[in-house]
Protein backbone atom coordinates (compact mmCIF):
# COMPACT_ATOMS: atom_id res chain seq x y z
CA UNK A 1 0.00 0.00 0.00
CA UNK A 2 1.47 3.22 -0.87
CA UNK A 3 2.77 5.51 1.97
CA UNK A 4 2.47 2.33 4.47
CA UNK A 5 5.80 2.16 4.73
CA UNK A 6 6.27 2.71 8.58
CA UNK A 7 7.79 0.42 11.46
CA UNK A 8 9.45 -1.29 8.79
CA UNK A 9 12.84 0.96 8.10
CA UNK A 10 12.17 1.64 3.67
CA UNK A 11 12.11 5.34 3.52
CA UNK A 12 9.74 6.26 0.68
CA UNK A 13 9.87 9.93 -0.12
CA UNK A 14 6.69 11.51 0.21
CA UNK A 15 6.12 14.09 -2.81
CA UNK A 16 2.38 15.00 -2.35
CA UNK A 17 1.17 16.74 -5.93
CA UNK A 18 1.39 20.14 -6.06
CA UNK A 19 -2.04 21.36 -8.82
CA UNK A 20 -0.83 23.95 -11.51
CA UNK A 21 -3.15 25.44 -13.47
CA UNK A 22 -3.27 24.72 -16.75
CA UNK A 23 -1.67 26.67 -19.64
CA UNK A 24 -2.97 27.98 -22.76
CA UNK A 25 -0.74 28.71 -26.14
CA UNK A 26 -1.89 31.99 -27.73
CA UNK A 27 -1.29 31.15 -31.78
CA UNK A 28 -0.83 34.15 -34.61
CA UNK A 29 -2.42 32.62 -38.04
CA UNK A 30 -0.79 33.37 -41.58
CA UNK A 31 -3.02 35.18 -44.08
CA UNK A 32 -2.05 36.61 -47.35
CA UNK A 33 -3.61 39.99 -46.83
CA UNK A 34 -2.89 41.51 -42.90
CA UNK A 35 -0.35 44.36 -43.35
CA UNK A 36 2.83 43.46 -42.16
CA UNK A 37 3.12 46.55 -40.41
CA UNK A 38 -0.33 45.89 -38.58
CA UNK A 39 0.93 42.39 -37.01
CA UNK A 40 4.09 44.00 -35.61
CA UNK A 41 1.96 46.53 -34.40
CA UNK A 42 -0.71 43.54 -32.57
CA UNK A 43 2.40 42.42 -30.63
CA UNK A 44 3.69 45.42 -29.38
CA UNK A 45 0.55 46.34 -28.07
CA UNK A 46 -0.75 43.23 -26.90
CA UNK A 47 2.17 41.15 -26.01
CA UNK A 48 4.56 43.72 -24.79
CA UNK A 49 6.99 42.56 -27.20
CA UNK A 50 10.01 45.34 -28.82
CA UNK A 51 9.35 46.57 -31.86
CA UNK A 52 12.90 43.76 -33.21
CA UNK A 53 11.25 41.08 -31.30
CA UNK A 54 7.65 41.66 -33.02
CA UNK A 55 9.15 41.68 -36.34
CA UNK A 56 10.55 38.46 -36.22
CA UNK A 57 7.37 36.98 -34.38
CA UNK A 58 5.70 38.48 -37.63
CA UNK A 59 8.70 37.36 -39.80
CA UNK A 60 8.13 33.46 -38.75
CA UNK A 61 4.46 33.44 -38.96
CA UNK A 62 4.73 34.62 -42.52
CA UNK A 63 6.88 32.32 -43.17
CA UNK A 64 5.51 29.17 -41.51
CA UNK A 65 1.78 29.84 -41.20
CA UNK A 66 2.04 30.08 -37.37
CA UNK A 67 3.51 30.62 -34.09
CA UNK A 68 3.17 30.85 -30.90
CA UNK A 69 3.06 34.66 -29.44
CA UNK A 70 2.24 33.76 -25.79
CA UNK A 71 1.67 31.15 -22.92
CA UNK A 72 -1.21 31.98 -20.46
CA UNK A 73 -3.75 30.84 -17.77
CA UNK A 74 -7.27 30.40 -19.50
CA UNK A 75 -8.37 33.76 -18.61
CA UNK A 76 -6.02 35.67 -19.67
CA UNK A 77 -5.45 34.00 -22.97
CA UNK A 78 -9.38 34.33 -23.87
CA UNK A 79 -8.65 38.19 -23.01
CA UNK A 80 -5.62 38.58 -25.28
CA UNK A 81 -7.81 36.59 -28.18
CA UNK A 82 -10.82 38.52 -27.94
CA UNK A 83 -8.58 42.03 -27.75
CA UNK A 84 -6.56 41.00 -31.41
CA UNK A 85 -9.90 39.63 -32.93
CA UNK A 86 -11.19 42.68 -31.84
CA UNK A 87 -8.73 44.63 -32.93
CA UNK A 88 -8.24 43.34 -36.69
CA UNK A 89 -11.97 43.24 -37.27
CA UNK A 90 -12.09 47.32 -36.40
CA UNK A 91 -9.50 47.73 -39.21
CA UNK A 92 -10.87 45.54 -41.23
CA UNK A 93 -8.25 43.18 -41.53
CA UNK A 94 -8.40 39.29 -41.46
CA UNK A 95 -5.58 38.47 -38.99
CA UNK A 96 -6.57 35.19 -36.67
CA UNK A 97 -5.48 34.46 -33.11
CA UNK A 98 -6.78 31.53 -31.47
CA UNK A 99 -5.73 30.10 -28.22
CA UNK A 100 -4.80 26.24 -27.59
CA UNK A 101 -3.99 24.08 -24.23
CA UNK A 102 -0.91 22.98 -23.95
N1 LIG B 1 1.39 37.42 -44.96
C1 LIG B 1 1.08 38.81 -44.70
C2 LIG B 1 1.60 39.65 -45.88
O1 LIG B 1 2.39 39.20 -46.68
C3 LIG B 1 1.73 39.31 -43.40
C4 LIG B 1 1.25 38.58 -42.19
C5 LIG B 1 2.18 38.14 -41.24
C6 LIG B 1 -0.12 38.35 -41.97
C7 LIG B 1 1.75 37.45 -40.12
C8 LIG B 1 -0.54 37.68 -40.82
C9 LIG B 1 0.40 37.24 -39.89
N2 LIG B 1 1.15 40.91 -45.95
Amino acid sequence: KSGDDHETSVATKMRPKTQRPPLYKVLLLNDDYTPMEFVVHVLERYFGMSHSQAFEIMLTVHKKGLAVVGVFSFEVAETKVAQVMDFSRRHQHPLQCTMEKE
